[in-house]
């Protein structure tokens, strides 16, 4: 018992000084200190700050109702941090002292449709901008910024620095690529990958929805390609996919965030999903195949002189599957898939994949691609395709990314398409960090945390310039990933790296800055409760 009295009393000056310490911790005032992420083009600070309180109100100029939806997620995310909702109300004029003021219109042009202008006064927090989506931009800085819960005064709890923030992204394209092919992944997860991403200013969801082991996207003309090949994925697993209605509704929340949803289907390799739905799709031409994992495959085909559909494929290998140019029903398949693909998308770009297919003849590939290019056009859309595409008949109507061979890339720009920059070796995201990681592949390359981040899109490739290139777009496969866990570690903290070579000019780039604004940013994953890959070269703060 003495024991324990004595153990208790030496702990007590222990807990005092505690508390001592984390009062004396400073509410922030240096703005130019905070570690926003990405790194805007300018803030300045003025060594002032703004509380944040149960009483502040989001003003709304005007009652524009994308605006509105804005001010409803920013209240919703600081009441994340803080635990109170601010109310959202609609005003004309700037309201009184102790509030957050949301404007569209009149801000700058220079700063664009997803630019902002961010300033915080002691009495007021203004965030201006052209369009509702540089205001909802802005709100992820503003979200960024308000510290999470220190041993403050209760009216001191959430101070802000204050100052002004001018910002505006390098990009148009800032993308994340998610395989929901290999293995599926629901539409809630498919929602908190948005949620993450959408929060470092990403502007572009690409759901790669078909592949050898899976097709995910409801087409009701041709029902068995989801009942019978959504029904499995790597490993074996259940698979599944989604119903037309439930892509409508990750597309529009992708929307109210200002994410684009680019939907591929993959054509006319990675098909075996179709092939062993549909027994019409099958030539029954059997082509040697000796893939990048040398496992075990299925060549396609049918046998007997009869088609047969082909076995559902649990693998991971690459390649080995393709449409036929000469069956009748290849192109009444590809016309109605991306007929209603397109139906139900309403942004402007389809992908049709186009990689990797290396039982398909070339001269057969070409005439497929050239098709394609027709087909996306007739249901108005752009097309986008892997770099592979070059071979075909592209001009600037295409779009082609780059993943792994820079001739194929220059041939696309040549021939005037604009491309989305995807090197393998950098921002294949399902690459192993090291030879120790717990998932993904290493074929490309490990990929550290520094060497994702350290690289330019406008000079990586020779010959291709800075305005031939929309952006960037970090891919994430799912052969080794299954859950959202898996999903998290892998993504993090690499994804938030790739978001600001999106959106920051690589003159203010530098990998021992950045590295630190990262490290800050590790509480903030654990409040999300992200599951990240905490890499030995980041100075993490806790
Ligand atoms: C290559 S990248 C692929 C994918 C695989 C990936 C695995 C590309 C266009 N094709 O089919 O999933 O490697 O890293």
């Amino acid at each position: 018992m003495k024991f324990y009295l004595r153990m208790v009393s030496l702990l007590i000056p222990v807990i005092v000084i505690g508390l001592l310490q984390s009062c004396n911790n400073e509410p922030p005032t240096d703005l130019a200190k905070e570690s926003i992420i990405p790194k805007p083009v300018s803030v300045v600070a003025t060594g002032e700050s703004f509380s944040l309180t149960g009483a502040t109100v989001i003003y709304v100029e005007g009652a524009n109702e994308a605006l509105m939806n804005v001010a409803n997620q920013l209240s919703s995310g600081l009441s994340a941090i803080t635990g109170f909702a601010p109310k959202v109300e609609s005003t004309t004029g700037s309201p009184k002292e102790g509030n957050i003021y949301l404007v569209m219109g009149g801000a700058d042009s220079k700063i664009g449709a997803e630019g902002y202008d961010l300033n915080i006064t002691e009495d007021l927090v203004t965030l201006k901008a052209n369009e509702a989506a540089g205001v909802y931009m802005g709100a992820q800085t503003l979200l960024q910024i308000v510290p999470a819960a220190r041993a403050y005064a209760p009216n001191d709890r959430y101070r802000i620095a204050a100052g002004s923030v001018i910002d505006y992204p390098n990009y148009s394209w800032r993308g994340s690529m998610l395989d929901v092919a290999r293995h599926f992944f629901t539409v809630e997860e498919v929602k908190r990958y948005i949620d993450m991403i959408s929060y470092y200013k990403f502007n572009v969801l690409h759901l790669h929805l078909s592949d050898d082991q899976g097709w995910r996207i409801e087409i009701k003309s041709w029902p068995n390609l989801t009942a019978h090949g959504g029904s499995t994925e790597v490993g074996g697993g259940e698979g599944g996919f989604y119903t037309q209605e439930q892509y409508k509704d990750i597309v529009a929340y992708a929307a109210s965030r200002y994410i684009t949803v680019i939907p591929e289907i993959d054509l006319p390799g990675h098909i075996n999903s179709a092939l062993a739905s549909y027994a019409e799709l099958n030539s029954g031409i059997q082509v040697p195949f000796e893939g990048r994992f040398k496992g075990p495959v299925q060549t396609q085909g049918i046998l007997d002189g009869k088609q047969k559909p082909t076995e559902l494929y649990t693998g991971i290998e690459v390649g080995f599957s393709t449409l036929s140019l000469k069956k009748p029903s290849t192109f009444k398949f590809i016309n109605d898939v991306i007929r209603e693909l397109a139906e139900i998308t309403p942004g402007p770009y389809l992908h049709i994949g186009g990689d990797e297919a290396h039982v398909t003849k070339k001269e057969d590939y070409i005439e497929f691609i050239n098709r394609f290019t027709e087909i996306v056009k007739a249901n108005n859309k752009k097309m986008i395709g892997w770099e592979e595409i070059a071979q075909a008949n592209i001009d600037d109507n295409a779009i082609a990314q780059h993943w792994a061979s820079e001739e194929y890339a220059q041939e696309a720009a040549s021939k005037g398409a604009k491309i989305i920059m995807s090197p393998s070796k950098k921002v294949y995201l399902d690459m192993q960090y090291d030879s120790t990681s717990r998932l993904g592949l290493h074929w490309a390359a490990y990929i550290e945390v520094d060497d994702s981040y350290n690289w330019d899109p406008a000079t990586r490739v020779e010959g291709i310039e800075r305005n031939q290139i929309m952006g960037v777009e970090s891919p994430l496969w799912s052969e080794t990933i299954a859950t959202m866990d898996d999903i998290e570690y892998l993504l993090f903290p690499r994804i938030i790296g790739v978001a600001e070579i999106g959106w920051t000019p690589v003159e203010n780039r530098n990998w021992d800055e950045y590295k630190v604004r990262l490290a800050n940013h590790g509480p903030k994953m654990k409040a999300k409760g992200i599951d990240f890959y905490r890499s030995s070269r980041v100075p993490w703060v806790d």
